[in-house]
């Protein structure tokens, strides 16, 4: 993409409603525009840093077995009426009427619609297990949305939903998932940790949250600082075998938020160990057993014969927020600086002396190598500026160049992350940048 011809609206000015970097940086880097409380457009920017994101949470949950589908976000009143969850829900539920009368709503969360779905297939025990997912807009609304898309009213979740036949099996899908949910935020190149949970309006009796540490966490947490030290793309986990001992590295180590802090609990971890810090919750995970199949009436002959209502689980992810929470751990004073594998294009080229037949040859050329993943900022600018919107894109690299350089066929670059830089022939940059 040239800037000349890109559609990336960065502001100058940082807008007033704007509380947290994240939130700021989004609207100055032109990744999203609001468009009314809590609800936003995704710009060409932040739309391709969404479906990397997106992309890593699929890869992650087919390779755990889950099933990807499309369901609606509109959804009949009646199906919720027969959980008993339309009442509760209230005024977080956005209700419609369409032109019959009949009631409507936009989808908060789908366990009742799968339920549904399910039950006009799984007949048998041969039926079971099955994990679907998929992902798709949900609708809050939120009495305080903001942050930007951390909290907003309208939001992209992955949502997976699974059906076992026993309890067992229903735990052991339960650590497919929390398994899978390490290997999804260790791949963003972020560190969340699993804390044990309220289930709130989902329901049940095991639950985790997924938190990242930063310091704009919506709420306090505590932990034990042996969590941060495991890579949990060290190990490749086999989905079909046991699972227990991967899952119980996380859980044998103090970890919890405000509302579940234990103080005995925490008294017991050693002082140099003790990590307090602010989070941000990017995935929650329930086991409810037959919450949602017992009143709506699923059901499959068990191997006896005899009828068996399957356990439940659901298992979110936010996958917008994380967008935001990927900024919050990874920013400076002058942008954002995208970790590899969620950046919206890889190398940010700045062209120095637009018009220099030097630079623009050099320029184009390193354009034409990475088709589809550069941006090349031709713009007859200054440099200043040049390099401050490149900075605040926050691109994995940065190709600099100028006449002097050109002249001799010498590329600057800089690493964002860490800021490292040198000047190097144009093979060596390409060496480097493909590595
Ligand atoms: C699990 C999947 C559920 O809804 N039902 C289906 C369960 N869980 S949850 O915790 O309520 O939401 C899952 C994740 O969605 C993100 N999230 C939000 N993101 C942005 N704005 C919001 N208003 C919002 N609400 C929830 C969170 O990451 C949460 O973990």
């Amino acid at each position: 993409m040239r800037l000349t011809r890109a559609f990336l609206p960065t502001l100058k000015e940082i807008p007033a409603e704007a509380q947290i970097v994240s939130h700021r940086l989004m609207l100055r880097a032109g990744l999203i525009r609001q468009t009314s409380a809590g609800i936003y457009a995704w710009l060409p920017a932040g739309l391709r840093v969404l479906r990397k994101v997106e992309q890593i949470v699929r890869e992650e949950q087919d390779r755990a077995g889950a099933q990807e589908i499309l369901m609606p976000t509109i959804q009949p009143a009646d199906l919720w009426q027969r959980s008993g969850r339309y009442d509760d829900y209230g005024k977080e539920m956005l209700r419609i009427r369409d032109r019959h009368d009949r009631e409507m709503l936009f989808g908060p969360t789908n366990e009742e619609m799968i339920t549904d779905i399910f039950r006009g297939y799984a007949t048998s025990y041969r039926d079971l297990p099955r994990n679907i997912y998929h992902i798709q807009w949900k609708f809050r609304d939120e009495v305080r949305p903001r942050f930007g898309v951390m909290r907003g009213r309208e939001f992209l979740m992955k949502d997976a939903y699974s059906f076992d036949l026993t309890k067992e099996g229903a735990e052991h899908t339960y650590r497919q998932m929390f398994v899978a949910y390490l290997r999804t935020f260790a791949r963003m190149g972020l560190k969340a940790i699993p804390m044990q949970a309220d289930t709130g309006p989902i329901g049940g009796n095991l639950s985790h949250e997924f938190i990242i540490l930063a310091e704009t966490g919506e709420s306090e947490v505590f932990l034990d600082g042996k969590l941060l030290e495991h890579d949990p793309l060290a190990e490749a986990p086999d989905y079909d075998g046991d699972l227990t001992p991967l899952v119980d590295f996380w859980t044998k180590y103090y970890a919890a938020t405000e509302e579940k802090q234990d103080l005995e609990a925490w008294a017991q971890v050693p002082t140099e160990r003790k990590v307090t810090a602010r989070g941000i919750e990017v995935g929650h995970i329930f086991h409810f057993g037959t919450k949602y199949s017992a009143p709506m009436g699923l059901s499959v002959a068990g191997p006896d014969g005899t009828q068996v209502i399957p356990e439940m689980g659901s298992y979110g992810i936010g996958v917008s927020r994380l967008v935001a929470a990927l900024i919050e751990a990874n920013h400076d004073e002058n942008g954002i600086k995208w970790p590899d594998a969620v950046a919206p294009w890889k190398l940010s080229i700045i062209n120095l002396k637009p018009g220099d037949a030097a630079c623009d040859a050099l320029c184009e050329k390193l354009y034409a190598a990475f088709p589809g993943d550069a941006l090349l900022d031709d713009r007859p600018d200054r440099a200043g500026a040049k390099f401050a919107d490149a900075d605040l894109m926050g691109l994995p690299w940065q190709a600099i160049i100028g006449p002097r350089g050109a002249a001799n066929g010498k590329v600057e670059l800089k690493r964002r992350m860490t800021g490292e830089r040198e000047e190097l022939s144009y093979e060596d940059a390409m060496a480097k940048l493909s590595a």
